[in-house]
Order: C-alpha cells, then structure tokens, then sequence
C-alpha cells in the first residue's frame, strides 16, 4: 500500500513540477496603467511600488508603467491602445472610475486581462477587481478631527468647523469618504458642521490653496484633503496659517510635520503586491470583486509615527486610540454602501 502511494506521489511530482518551472519561465509582462501621473498621486504610488515588489520576485515577469495624464477623455483611447499591442498579459490600473472602461475595452480584446486595484467590477472573467472600505478610512479621519476641532490644540478655534477639499466627485468619495467622514466628526460633537469644496482637477495646487484659505478665513480649522497633486495647495495654506490638515491614502506626515496631523492609509502596496504575486501564478480569482476593510488590515490609522506623537496632543491621541482599537478589532464595522 505505502508502495503504491509512493509511486503516485512519484508520477504525479514527475508530472506537476517540470510544468510548474515551464510556467514560470514563460515570460510574464505586465503594463501598469496610471490613470494620471504617479508623483503626488498616494494610490498610484503604492500601485507602482508594490507591483515593482512583486516582479522581482519572478526572473520571468517584467513590468513597464504608463501614465495617461489628466485628460480622463483619453483613458479609454489610451487604454485600447496598449490592449492592443497584445503584448501584456496583465494590465495594472487603479481608482473607481476604470473599470468602466476597461469593461469596454475587454470587450474588444477578450484574451486581455485587467487587474483594478481601488475599485469593484465582479462578473466579468477578464477582470479582477478590489475595493477599500473607504467609510473606515474617512470615518478616522472624521474623529479625529472632529477631536482637533474641539481641542485646546494651538491652531484650533472655538468653531465647529472642519472642511473637507477633494478634486472631483464620484461614487465613491459621494457614497463612502464624505459620509464616512462626516459621522465621525459628528461621532465627536453632532454639533460639527461641514465646509466641503470641490478643485475640479487633481493637480491645480493653486486653486486647493485658494479653497483652504477661505475656508480657514470662515473659521475652519481641520481640513481633510483628498487632491492628489493639489493636496500640497492645502498643505502650504493650513502651514500658513497654523492650521491641520488630515491626509488620505499614505503616511505622509513628513512632507509637513506639525500641520499634518493625521494620516488615514490605505495599504495599496501590499495589495498590489499580492494580487499581481497572484496574477504571476495563475491564482487570481479572475471574475471576482472583493471588499477589504480595517479589519483585514488593508484600511489603517498612521498612529506610529513619531511625528504624530509630537504633533497630537496626549489627550487628543487617547481618544483617537480608543477609537482605532475598535475599528481594527472590528468591534466598530462601518458597512460598504452599493456604489
Ligand atoms: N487620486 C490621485 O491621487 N490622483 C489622481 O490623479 C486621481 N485621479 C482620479 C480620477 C478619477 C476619475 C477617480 C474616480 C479617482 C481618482 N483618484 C486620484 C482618486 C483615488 O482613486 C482615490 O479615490 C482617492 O485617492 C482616495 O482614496
């Protein structure tokens, strides 16, 4: 009996394992679409990063990265294009808005396969999709600020008033990052109102300081920004004026210590790292959409870094931890709303 398994478990290693080393030595080429430019961009960043990460590990996969610019009209064109050099067995794009085009873009090349990060598509064999709970990550950045606003902080005023500047609207920010960001200010003191504008782009710095300073100028005194490049606009007005600002996606607080207070991530590195890992070994779910959450570890509060200890008073972090610890453990489950 033993004999016989041996002889199977032979057969079978004979069989399996010089497919394996074929697979792997196949080459892989994956193209990496920033739908943007990847500088200033935290999610883009990461996307790159953790892509990077993971090619190294394969002698076979190698990876080019393809910035689309700010033009969203010519996503779609610019997409077909490089599905069609036929050349990538998997392209690599990030944020809610892309799988509306690549959905069309499958149609047209049905062997090509489109891994979304920052985004939910389920059903299409072609596509692999997974999406934050980004009412986790704004409802952290809302407590705290809700706790910034009604602090004896330096820069905090007796207002209760935080704003919240992001670059464009879409489902994601309407459904998930506003809502979630006003019920933890509201978690605080309901009495918190809200000043939220809107750039219209993701990189006019000038027009994210213009926002920032008149908000401040109303008595806003914590700012939420959500901007990719024109989140430095945001950063200079507050530092200005000895106001906070609570930033989104990355830790970041040593572009501006002290004025950054709080940094709500989201951990796209190791997401990209292990799905394109995935992708390389033939073992992403290809159809599949999946959700992660604060739980899973993928949405975090930066609360280790130095700079915010010595930005945020002890008060101030006390209950901020409180909070923290709920989310993680899961105690406090924020719930993902139909996009
Ligand atoms: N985030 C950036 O940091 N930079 C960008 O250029 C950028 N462009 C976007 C374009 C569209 C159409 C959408 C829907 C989102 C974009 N994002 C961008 C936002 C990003 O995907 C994410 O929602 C936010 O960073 C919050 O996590």
């Amino acid at each position: 009996m033993k004999r016989t398994w041996t002889i199977a478990l032979g057969v079978a290693l004979c069989v399996v394992l010089p497919f394996a080393a074929f697979a792997q030595s196949q080459p892989f080429k994956i193209a990496v679409f920033v739908p943007g430019v990847v500088a200033g961009s935290p999610l883009y960043e990461q996307m790159v990063t953790g892509t990077q990460k993971a090619v190294k590990e394969f002698s076979s996969a190698s990876m080019k990265v393809i910035e689309a610019g700010f033009n969203q009209g010519e996503w779609q064109e610019k997409m077909t294009s490089l599905a069609a050099t036929g050349e990538y067995d998997v392209i690599v794009t990030s944020n809610p808005a892309m799988p509306f085009i690549t959905s069309e873009v499958a149609k047209v090349f049905p062997k090509q396969k489109f891994l979304h990060l920052d985004a939910f598509f389920a059903g299409n064999p072609q596509i692999y999709s997974m999406l934050y709970n980004q009412v986790e990550q704004a409802y952290f950045m809302g407590y705290l600020g809700g706790l910034v606003t009604t602090s004896k902080m330096k820069g905090a005023n007796a207002d209760l008033k935080a704003g919240m500047i992001v670059a464009q609207e879409y489902p994601a920010l309407t459904k998930m990052m506003r809502p979630g960001y006003e019920q933890g200010l509201k978690a605080v003191n309901p009495g918190i109102s809200i000043d939220y504008r809107v750039i219209g782009n993701w990189y006019d710095a000038n027009k994210a300081a213009d926002l920032a300073n008149s908000m401040i100028d109303a008595g806003v005194d914590v700012i939420l920004t959500i901007a990719g490049g024109a989140n430095q606009g945001v950063i200079k007005a507050a530092k200005e004026k000895g106001k906070y600002v609570l930033f989104f996606d990355s830790n970041e607080y040593k572009i501006a210590p002290g004025t950054i207070v709080g940094c709500a991530v989201l951990n796209q590195e190791k997401a990209a790292y292990e799905r394109v890992m995935k992708a390389i070994e033939g073992l992403l779910p290809w159809g599949k959409a999946e959700v992660v959450n604060a739980k899973d570890g993928y949405v975090d509060f930066a609360d280790a870094d130095p700079l915010y200890t010595s930005s945020v008073p002890e008060d101030v972090r006390k209950k901020m931890a409180d909070l923290v610890k709920k989310i993680r453990t899961g105690q406090l489950a924020l719930q993902v709303p139909q996009l």
